[in-house]
């Protein structure tokens, strides 16, 4: 089990060389080669994550943190090799600032239970945008509910963009309530790149707590948490080349310390009695119950596996698939493409006129296609577009313009069998 990332990056894009790694492309479904165009759902693992995780179940399994014997010396220095190369990828200061969650989801809950008993009171203000996923919705309103403060959205433009005049004028209300602000550094929905760097630096002006959901920019994206100046940010393993069930939620060491635990259990403590019990230290205090150490092994190895590459030129190569699309889909006559803003990730959601999306992504699947329809856990922002759902072909690094290609043909070949 490799646990460094290799000091070289592959010289060149080489396409060919990314899809033989993908043991999943080599699959039929309906008798048709696939074309899976639902990343931003899940992306597809490489070779060495499987064996990664198979590795660990096969030679070293035990549980970590607790045994004196080999197995789980061993266990606990791969899981603990996995939070380093985390910490790096990320550019975290420390290794404790990592905490290890189910996914975003838990670490968004995480954040949300802990921050919210820290911070919030009656008439306090939590700020998130219309963008959101539900994950960056309901655990906030949840909290707000729980301490009596009030959620405060920042709206969305026609072209799928915060608008930022409202939403520096939220965050900078003359009461100066506003304790949290949560928003996602790219949407699942619309694939916009929000400005965050830009708008956490005006809540940090105001001593704002920030929170950044990148469960969409992780596997797209160079994050550097320090260079972004957030507070927390969040994200899951399995959207990123890696494992599903396991997450990471980054948080800065200051307020980490200062927050409760969220969850209490095994791991978590440093002395139980039956009156009171006190606390691990970080990342610990947050890592209730035995992890899912085969995920964060599996996960560490995707962050090695991506770093193998030139991360701007996978991103280049998605913007490429992004623009064909795009390009390709607009011919069809009635299709509108929902959010149109400047920068952008692979992603492309859009509507036909006269077809529902549910029949298109089924009639899509006998081709052979995956992609996602519906609302994409963003009903808010369905609203906002007038639609009930959307059809999305989301982009990775192994995807081809040749599938863009069979995409835009079985969607023409569907329309006509709809209309
Ligand atoms: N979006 C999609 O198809 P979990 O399920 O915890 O791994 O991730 C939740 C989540 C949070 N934020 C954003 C921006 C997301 O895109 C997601 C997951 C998937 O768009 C599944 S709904």
């Amino acid at each position: 089990m490799s646990t460094s990332t290799s000091s070289a990056v592959k010289a060149a894009f080489d396409i060919e060389e990314i899809r033989a790694q993908f043991p999943i492309l080599k699959e039929l479904v309906h008798g048709k080669p696939l074309v899976y165009f639902d990343n931003a759902a899940t992306s597809q693992k490489p070779r060495r994550v499987i064996k990664a995780e198979s590795t660990y179940y096969a030679t070293i399994n035990a549980n970590v943190h607790r045994g004196v014997h080999t197995l789980s010396t061993k266990a606990t220095e791969a899981q603990e090799a996995s939070r380093e190369t985390i910490r790096t990828h990320l550019n975290a200061k420390h290794a404790h600032e990592v905490i290890f969650t189910s996914g975003t989801t838990a670490s968004i809950n995480l954040a949300a239970n802990s921050l919210g008993q820290l911070l919030l009171k009656k008439g306090d203000e939590v700020v998130i945008s219309g963008m959101e996923h539900h994950s960056n919705i309901v655990p906030w309103q949840l909290a707000c509910e729980r301490h009596g403060a009030v959620l405060k959205v920042i709206p969305i433009s026609e072209s799928g963009e915060w608008d930022f005049p409202s939403a520096n004028q939220l965050i900078s209300s003359s009461a100066n309530r506003v304790r949290i602000l949560a928003i996602s550094h790219v949407s699942n929905t619309l694939g916009t790149i929000n400005p965050v760097k830009e708008l956490v630096a005006e809540a940090k002006k105001r001593g704002i707590v920030t929170v950044v959901d990148g469960a969409q920019a992780v596997p797209h994206l160079k994050v550097d948490v320090q260079d972004l100046g957030c507070d927390f940010y969040a994200f899951s393993g399995h959207k990123a080349y890696g494992p599903t069930g396991i997450g990471v939620l980054y948080g800065r060491e200051e307020l980490l310390e200062k927050m409760p635990p969220w969850q209490g259990g095994g791991e978590m403590i440093d002395q139980v009695t039956l009156e009171k019990s006190t606390w691990a230290k970080l990342p610990f205090k947050f890592e209730a119950g035995t992890p899912n150490i085969a995920g964060i092994i599996g996960l560490g190895e995707a962050i090695r596996w991506m770093n193998d590459y030139d991360l701007v030129a996978m991103a280049a190569h998605e913007r490429t698939l992004r623009e064909h699309a795009t390009k390709e889909l607009l011919a069809i006559e009635g299709l509108r493409i929902i959010g149109t803003a400047k920068e952008k990730v692979g992603v492309v959601s859009f509507v036909i006129d006269g077809v529902h999306h549910y029949d298109l992504g089924t009639l899509l699947d006998q081709q052979g296609i995956a992609v996602r329809t519906g609302h994409h856990c963003t009903q808010p922002l369905m609203e906002r577009f007038g639609v009930s759902g959307t059809t999305r072909a989301s982009f990775a690094c192994f995807n081809t313009n040749a599938e863009v290609d069979a995409m835009v043909a079985a969607t023409k070949k569907a329309v006509k069998m709809l209309r």
